[in-house]
């Protein structure tokens, strides 16, 4: 009874067999393959400030692909930071978004997003540790801070710059870190747009300082004379200075 059970099925099974070939082949002959799987898109999104023809706001944003090498040295992947912001990540409204540079300044700047790109742009491999014990090796790319501040005009009297972020964090430095360093505001990592959690629109590499200068979705820059100030991080111990070669407790 068993043989005879299996000489039923098996033509059955050759139908089936048959019936799923013609299948995938009718599907391939639907959907053929794409010419490259892994097709280079521009980093700039079209109709960006970077596009001659201007472009309009509805302009869709292609996704972008990551550089991992650049010029020999491999970097870390946008995706290799831990979230430990202090209120997680903010999400930036670019339409209504202003960068503010405010305080001890002869003409204050409210700038949009596209203002802030259209400052001459500057390219730099900057690693970022945090006291955590983890670090990001990426190329960064945006403005010059001091443009930013001789634009602003700095009035005699200020020596001390305070960043404020769209989630209440603030971190500050002396003027003369920002004036006598090429400080970037940034605006893209490893060539693609900062994401959201990493900082959109704007973090600062603040080169040769701890993570926790690295302040994200930077929105007013302020020229102030208070020297003591400190920042979220510095006012709960971590050091003023946080220059990497010394430590971060204060
Ligand atoms: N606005 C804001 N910026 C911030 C923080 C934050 O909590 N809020 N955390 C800082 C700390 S402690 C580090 S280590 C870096 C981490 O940057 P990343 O998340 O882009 O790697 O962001 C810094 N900038
Ligand atoms: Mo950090």
């Amino acid at each position: 009874m068993k043989k005879l059970a299996d000489e039923i099925k098996k033509p059955a099974n050759i139908i089936l067999i048959i019936a799923l070939i013609l299948l995938v082949l009718a599907f391939v002959a639907i959907n053929p393959p794409a010419p490259h799987d892994t097709e280079i898109v521009p980093a700039t999104p079209v109709g960006g400030p970077d596009d001659p023809d201007g472009g309009t706001d509805e302009t869709i944003q292609l996704p972008a692909s990551e550089i991992r090498d650049y010029e020999g040295e491999q970097l870390s992947s946008i995706d290799d930071f831990r979230e430990n912001s202090i209120k997680g990540p903010q999400y930036v409204d670019v339409d209504t978004y202003r960068l503010e540079v405010t305080g001890l300044v002869d003409s204050p700047l409210s700038l949009t997003y596209d203002e802030v790109l259209a400052y001459d742009a500057y390219q730099k491999v900057v690693t970022l540790y945090c006291v955590e014990g983890w670090d990001v090796k990426l190329l960064w790319e945006g403005i010059l801070v001091s443009d930013l501040l001789a634009d602003a005009g700095v009035q005699a009297g200020a020596n001390t710059v305070i960043f404020h972020a769209y989630d209440g964090y603030t971190t500050s430095f002396p003027l003369e870190y920002l004036t006598d360093n090429p400080i970037l505001l940034a605006y893209k990592l490893n060539e693609i747009q900062i994401p959201p959690e990493r900082g959109f629109p704007f973090q600062l590499v603040a080169e040769s300082k701890w993570g926790y200068k690295w302040i994200k979705w930077v929105t007013k820059i302020e020229l102030s004379d208070d020297e003591s100030y400190e920042g979220f991080w510095e006012s709960r111990g971590y050091s003023n200075t946080a220059d990497l070669d010394e430590g971060f407790f204060s």
